[in-house]
């Protein structure tokens, strides 16, 4: 086995100066300021929360954070994919600025990050489940995270630098670990807790106690299901299609005994050796009947489309059933401890996904789907807000915001804002555009370098590097983003005022001019 110097690449350089000091007095007691729970899945759509969409499945304990405390219905992120995600939380920074622009490159963890500075201010913190940004958590008193994607059966762990092989589904371990550091902490300060699903990341393996969910349940087709991407070059050379690219072994689990079904067999065994004896059982039970069916309709075309879709949503879905079980339980724990009333609990996700819509699973786009995230908070005592927030936030504003509601200062270099004023029910003057930037290309899925903005009515985006294009949406007009209009009759002023805002909003990030990973076109 690996240990965990060879799995984890050392910080880069010595522990930079944070010098951020908390504003809270020393009259005031510790234990008094709020707790901060942070649940984040990965690659949880927002249609697959019933506060955000009932049409697909129903998400109980998830929507009760909500009605207790508030949905963010226009919640984006600034780069659709993990590991960057991951990096603008905790710096509160553009990816051109923390470093990490795709999910290849390690995360520099001597950067100024909210967790450090909620620990300077006496906070205690904890990180269980996914980390994936190559370097070691760092501002963390306990950590317990999985090794890069990690696996969903039986997962070995990062145990404060040890690995240790653990027995299980990762959703149910994730949840126990973050309950068993609440358990054991110090209970006269507070505390930042992030606990990070895997799922519902590809492959969607589900835990069996989710077997008996969606078994007669027909999924609807999005109205976009067989897009032809006319007038969307970009959109037609991705290689993110169900009906395309999903692969029938490793991402429906049709691992059949004779070995006839060969499209992505490869590396979908080691996944079903890492099960016992039990838990192989039932999962043969449930794609055991798959396998046949898929081998007896022999189907062809959008037949096969139609039918990988609902094989994709039943397992996806189930994984989202058992998060929404398991922040029950840690909803269930706060209640019981009387931790309820001062906590903020934040659920999101690193980025939102296709469930179908035009053709698609998968991210990275600057389309509606993969922008935008699932963002629902349940405040602690003393704040106003309650039900929907339409401002446009942006992952970018969750470490300020953590800060904020924690009574430390926010550093000048984080980029994003603080949402606690949206928070307490005010109502501030308020951003009217958002960046995008995404760079992983070529790479995984072909999604073409493409930066952009989005206002409340319009995006404009342009992919570079080995194509030169331009996409402008009216989002109130066409909101599943079907018709490019750049250069249109008729949108040439609306394109040259994006434009403009385009250029404002990369001087307002520092989008250096000799920054490599910017489009020689710029
Ligand atoms: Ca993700």
């Amino acid at each position: 086995m690996l240990n965990s110097s060879k799995l984890f690449m050392l910080g880069l350089g010595g522990a930079a100066a944070i010098g951020i000091s908390s504003c809270v007095g020393p009259e005031e007691k510790e234990a008094e300021k709020p707790n901060i729970l942070y649940i984040m899945a990965d690659d949880h759509a927002y249609q697959a929360l019933s506060c955000y969409n009932g049409k697909l499945n129903q998400t109980p304990n998830l929507d009760e954070i909500a009605q207790e405390g508030v949905q963010f219905t226009n919640s984006f992120v600034t780069n659709s994919i993990c590991a960057p995600s991951r990096a603008v939380l905790l710096t509160g920074k553009h990816s051109h600025l923390n470093g990490v622009i795709d999910n290849r490159k390690p995360f520099d963890s001597t950067q100024v990050t909210f967790p450090k500075l909620l620990q300077d201010a006496g906070y205690q913190t904890a990180m269980v489940g996914k980390w994936h940004l190559k370097t070691q958590p760092t501002g963390f008193d306990y950590w317990k995270v999985l090794p890069g994607q990690g696996d969903y059966y039986n997962p070995v762990f990062i145990d404060n630098g040890e690995r240790v092989q653990e027995e299980g589904h990762s959703t149910n371990l994730i949840t126990d670990f973050g309950i068993n550091w609440l358990k054991q902490r110090d209970k006269d300060k507070p505390f930042n807790l992030m606990v990070h699903f895997k799922a519902p990341h590809r492959n969607w393996m589900p835990d069996s106690a989710e077997f008996d969910k969606f078994d007669d349940t027909q999924f609807p087709l999005p109205s976009n299901f067989f897009d032809d991407y006319e007038g969307r070059k970009a959109a037609r050379e991705q290689a993110m299609s169900i009906w395309k690219d999903m692969r029938m072994v490793w991402d429906l689990k049709l691992l059949d005994d004779e070995g006839e079904i060969e499209n992505g067999r490869g590396g979908f065994k080691s996944k079903m050796d890492r099960m016992n004896q039990e838990q192989r059982e039932a999962w043969n039970e449930e794609y055991d009947p798959r396998i046949s069916e898929f081998k007896e309709k022999d189907l062809e075309g959008k037949e096969l489309a139609r039918w990988k879709y609902q094989q994709y949503l039943t397992d996806y879905l189930r994984c989202i059933s058992a998060i929404d079980r398991n922040v029950g339980r840690i909803m269930d724990y706060l209640e019981e401890q009387g931790l309820a009333e001062n906590t903020l609990v934040v659920y999101t996700s690193d980025q939102g996904f296709y469930l179908g819509e035009h053709g698609w699973f998968d991210k990275r786009f600057m389309y509606n789907e993969s922008m935008r995230t699932p963002l629902i908070m349940k405040p602690p005592k003393g704040y106003e807000s309650k039900g929907k927030i339409e401002e446009m936030v942006q992952n970018l504003d969750w470490a300020p915001t953590l800060l904020d509601v924690a009574g430390v200062d926010i550093p000048e270099e984080m980029q994003g804002r603080s949402l606690k004023p949206l928070l307490q029910g005010k109502k501030p003057e308020w951003r009217d555009a958002l960046y995008y930037h995404y760079y992983e290309y070529p790479g995984a899925h072909s999604v073409k370098r493409h930066y952009g903005i989005r206002t409340e009515r319009y995006k404009l985006m342009h992919f570079y590097y080995d194509i030169d294009t331009w996409e402008l949406y009216d989002l109130k007009e066409d909101p599943k983003e079907m018709n490019n209009l750049y250069g249109k009759e008729g949108y040439e002023d609306i394109t040259q005022k994006l434009k403009k805002q385009l250029q404002d909003l990369r001087e307002k990030y520092k989008v250096q001019e000799q920054d490599p990973w910017l489009p020689e076109s710029n």
